[in-house]
């Protein structure tokens, strides 16, 4: 190995690995990785899936690719050898920001597991120029910047295939551009990113400002955030039928090479709609199929119904994709006959309007679609399929009970174990064998250590240096430091109110109220949120800023900081995720119950140790069902009381504000001297105005429950054996949630490539 890659350090820059910069070896040790990667059988077989998905959010590849090529010990010590070392490399590579969040990231999971089990699954997605936005704060607000991440040399390799996407008003080529996708000691698949051919960075000014009409330029320069900017949408729909309609040519070609007849499409290729934004995929195979291949249109809604499968992330009703039919015929005109004709058939079956495609105003459900056109629908949690079931999608249940499932979403412990926290990986190894690497299951084999103490004070430890490397970094980043003694009480996922960031933050004022008032907590506590907002999101950027403001004020009070410590991490990412995970000793998965339809970090956390802290919402419930109750703390009004809110509409946020003391204080510190005079005073009123008057994600009414059952996590984290032993059950219980049992049901169940 030692000998390759000095070779190519020598090809490339006319120097050995000693003395080559730190760029330069990067480089090399991409081009060796590749060359690596590029020498492993592909995954094939007689049926191929294809994941469709706006988002891939795959994180920094190198190492996670040495680690599934089985080579990174070797690399890291070649490198060590030398002077050198993978760490400083890793820095230099740069994050590909493809994806919003936990749709993004769960994709990125199922490839890496779809390979490692040796499945024909490529993925199908766009190659966005400067992907989500960076995150930059500037006077406690957020502020936007482009992410560049394409670089020469990248993982991207350049296929030289493109094909024709017409839109209503103008014709586009789309170039195609691959990512091996490399498994855990086994195959190799790809993820196939497509681009605009025309287009054109240099029409980015300030921050993401860009112009929004020209689409041969713009088209892949960005990926919307999940919001309701409406200028954006009609580039979305631009977005998505360029991704649909390159992908259905190269799926339709890809089978036509193989000699196969197009009516037999389902026998060989599964293809999964990774939520609505990919809906479009089914009217465009069937206006593929009945144009050029000449099938009747009954025959191809039929096999494209047999080929194509869909899964429901969110019950969250402004998430769910509506597209104005005067959308769709200004930039997929061919594809409005077909929709409508698709309505036709549902209208002149069903009488119940609520199953209809097309609604009274015009706008296209783009998940009716999907559910009357493909084969099955899945939730991602178990709690989450009960409640599209039963309510969301309870009128289509009662039509096709058969094409509903649950398959609960998973991670890869490669990237989230393996790669994140090597020491607790060899730990493991040395405990229970390497088995759980390849069958997760077998962290099951760890609960016989479940009264050995050794065992404990060793988990605490590796907990304890993880702890001690996350302060480092962010003293070096947020330039904030952090006792290591105290409870790392972590929060990292997008900012959404119904994720309830606030419910948090109020947490934190009470907690600096009691201090304030002599109240001292027995040990530190350290506060770490990271989170993106959508920029049209208004409320979430008032969150963010009520949090910088606490931090800043906490933070700099001297009566304060040595008890508590706000952190709220910039531009928190797949990297910063890496290192947050393996250090956090409470994981915050508070979302108010019904909300979330399942969520990932909450996972992750637990594979790393964490204990977490929830309500009974999405994959929680799993999760609390597995560990048992001593082993995680839940608080809060169970899903169906929040639905029946909803459907009473008679939550009153005030009435919880005013009946509690500790409530009120906390509600009107937002809004008091202390916070205004660091503030500004337009996002805190609008936030508290909202808390007050409205609260839609109900923050107040589980706010207390919160408060009492955190106060015990923390009361309980100071018998320091048990609370290790809680760390140990989780750990133990992790198994369930590998992405490949995941990716293994949705086999069994849905695409049934393996046989
Ligand atoms: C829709 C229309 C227009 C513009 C953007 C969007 C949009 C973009 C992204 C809508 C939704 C998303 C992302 C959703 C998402 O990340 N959902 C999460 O999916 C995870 C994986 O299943 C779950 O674990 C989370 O609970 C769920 O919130």
């Amino acid at each position: 190995m030692e000998t390759k890659l000095n070779a190519i350090t020598m090809e490339l820059f006319n120097r050995q690995i000693q003395t080559c910069t730190d760029r330069e070896l990067y480089i090399a040790l991409l081009e060796f990785t590749k060359k690596q990667m590029g020498s492993k059988m592909i995954n094939s077989g007689p049926k191929k899936v294809y994941y469709i998905s706006a988002e891939f959010l795959i994180g920094k590849l190198l190492s996670n690719n040495l680690i599934n090529l089985k080579l990174y010990d070797e690399v890291d010590e070649v490198l060590k050898k030398n002077g050198r070392s993978l760490a400083a490399l890793e820095e230099i590579e740069p994050e590909p920001s493809l994806g919003n969040g936990g749709l993004g990231r769960l994709a990125a999971c199922f490839l890496d597991s779809m390979a490692t089990l040796g499945i024909p699954g490529d993925g199908i997605g766009l190659n966005y120029h400067f992907g989500l936005f960076k995150q930059v704060f500037k006077d406690h607000k957020q502020t936007a910047q482009k992410n560049e991440w394409i670089e020469k040399n990248s993982w991207l390799n350049d296929t030289g295939i493109s094909y024709e996407v017409a839109f209503g008003d103008r014709k586009v080529k789309s170039r195609l551009y691959d990512i091996d996708v490399i498994g855990y000691d086994n195959g190799l698949n790809k993820l196939h990113l497509f681009d605009v051919e025309t287009i054109d960075e240099s029409i980015v000014k300030e921050g993401i400002d860009f112009d929004k009409e020209a689409i041969e330029k713009n088209l892949t320069l960005f990926l919307y955030p999940d919001d309701s900017d409406e200028a954006g949408n009609l580039l979305r729909i631009y977005q998505q039928y360029f991704m649909v309609s390159s992908g259905a040519q190269m799926i339709l070609e890809d089978v036509k090479s193989k000699g196969i007849d197009l009516h037999k499409l389902d026998k060989h290729v599964a293809i999964q709609i990774n939520d609505t934004h990919p809906t479009m995929v089914i009217p465009e195979l069937i206006r593929l199929l009945t144009g050029k291949e000449g099938f009747t249109f009954k025959e191809a809604v039929e096999v494209v119904s047999r080929t194509c499968a869909y899964t429901n992330h969110t019950i969250l009703a402004e998430a769910l994709e509506k597209w104005p039919l005067s959308y769709l015929e200004k930039v997929v005109p061919q594809l409005v006959p077909i929709i409508k004709e698709l309505d036709r058939l549902i209208v002149r079956k069903y009488r119940d309007e609520r199953v209809w495609i097309i609604d009274d105003d015009d706008r296209v459900h783009m998940a009716h679609i999907d559910i009357h056109f493909g084969y099955s629908i899945n939730g991602v949690a178990a709690l989450h399929t009960e409640i599209l079931k039963k309510s969301e999608l309870k009128h289509f249940y009662d039509i096709y009970p058969e094409k509903f499932n649950n398959k609960t979403n998973g991670i890869t412990f490669r990237r989230w174990l393996l790669l994140c926290n090597r020491e607790l990986t060899s730990y493991l190894e040395e405990l229970i064998g390497d088995g759980f690497k390849k069958d997760a299951d077998e962290l099951k084999k760890l609960l016989e250590y479940k009264d050995d103490s050794k065992v404990y004070s060793e988990l605490a430890s590796i907990k304890m240096n993880k702890k001690k490397e996350l302060a480092d970094y962010i003293k070096e980043k947020e330039g904030i430091d952090i006792d290591t003694n105290s409870i790392f009480d972590i929060q990292i996922k997008r900012m959404h109110e119904y994720k309830r960031q606030q419910m948090n933050a109020l947490y934190i004022i009470h907690k600096y109220l009691e201090i304030k008032s002599g109240v001292k907590p027995k040990r530190p506590m350290t506060f770490i949120f990271g989170a993106k907002a959508a920029p049209a999101y208004v409320i979430a950027q008032d969150i963010i800023h009520l949090i910088l403001v606490l931090s800043e004020i906490v933070n700099n009070d001297p009566a304060v900081s040595q008890y508590m410590k706000v952190i709220m991490v910039e531009n928190y990412n797949v990297g910063y995720a890496e290192k947050l995970i393996p250090a956090c000793d409470i994981s915050e998965q508070i979302s108010l119950a019904s909300k979330e339809a399942s969520g990932t970090g909450n996972m992750k956390f637990m594979l790393n140790g964490a204990v977490t802290l929830g309500t009974m919402d999405g994959a929680n419930v799993e999760i609390s069902e597995l560990v048992g109750r001593d082993n995680i703390y839940v608080f809060g009004k169970d899903s169906d009381t929040v639905i029946k809110h909803y459907e009473k509409a008679d939550y009153v946020s005030k009435d919880y504000y005013k009946k509690s003391k500790v409530i009120k204080e906390a509600v009107d510190f937002i809004t008091g001297k202390e916070a205004l005079k660091v503030g500004d005073k337009v996002n805190l009123e609008r936030l508290s105005k909202e808390l007050l008057n409205k609260d839609w994600f109900m923050t107040l009414l589980d706010l207390e429950e919160y408060i009492k059952v955190k106060d015990k996590a923390f009361e309980d984290y100071e018998d320091r054996d048990a609370w290790n032993k809680k760390m140990l059950v989780n750990i133990a219980k992790a198994g369930f949630f590998s992405s490949d049992r995941t990716i293994a049901e949705y086999d069994r169940d849905i695409w049934k490539v393996k046989g």
